[in-house]
């Protein structure tokens, strides 16, 4: 089993809803279980864009699933919660990102973890910090740091 990270975020269609929904449905995922899960974060679109605040969170999950495997299965669930592709950074009804795959390092066209945005997203930082303050991310370093320099704003926790 690897420790998984998986960020949760939504900004329609009830987001408080979208999100705790979707923490239910990660741990029905096969070979799955869920170990934690930080609170709800409230915050405003990254980038300034004129759209609903975003709701987040993030979860550790142990999974037995290959990284490509455990991506498919976080985009059917996306895909239950109604979310259609559309631009880049849009609005969306849920979105699931996998931030960190033990120590794993994988960069393919489809996938690359860690999350590029790990690093530097308040709305990503400050729930990991919240489940896993002693973390250490792979060529990024703890969480601690990296949460603690972050100059993103940092989300509301509700
Ligand atoms: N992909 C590659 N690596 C990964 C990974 N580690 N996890 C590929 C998930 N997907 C990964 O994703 C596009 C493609 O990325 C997938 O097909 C997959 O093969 P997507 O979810 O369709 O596209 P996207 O989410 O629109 O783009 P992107 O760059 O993933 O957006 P982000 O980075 O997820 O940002 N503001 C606040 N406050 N809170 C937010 O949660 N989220 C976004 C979206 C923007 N602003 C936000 C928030
Ligand atoms: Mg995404």
């Amino acid at each position: 089993m690897v420790a998984a990270y998986i960020g949760l975020g939504s900004n329609l269609d009830s987001p408080v809803d979208q999100v705790s929904r979707a923490l239910g449905e990660l741990n029905e995922l096969p070979q799955t279980a869920m170990r934690s899960h930080s609170s709800l974060y409230q915050s405003r679109p990254m980038g300034g864009m004129d759209q609903p605040d975003y709701i987040n969170a993030v979860a550790l999950v142990d999974t037995g699933l290959e990284p490509e495997k455990l991506l498919a299965e976080l985009q059917a669930i996306e895909k239950v919660h109604g979310r259609v592709r559309e631009e880049r950074w849009g609005a969306r009804t849920l979105d699931l990102d996998l931030l960190l795959y033990g120590s794993t390092k994988i960069d393919t066209p489809d996938l690359t973890v860690p999350h590029p945005g790990v690093g530097e997203r308040g709305f990503v930082l400050y729930p990991l910090y919240e489940i896993a303050p002693d973390l250490e991310i792979p060529d990024l370093g703890a969480v601690s740091e990296l949460v603690n320099n972050c100059s993103a704003e940092k989300p509301k926790r509700i």
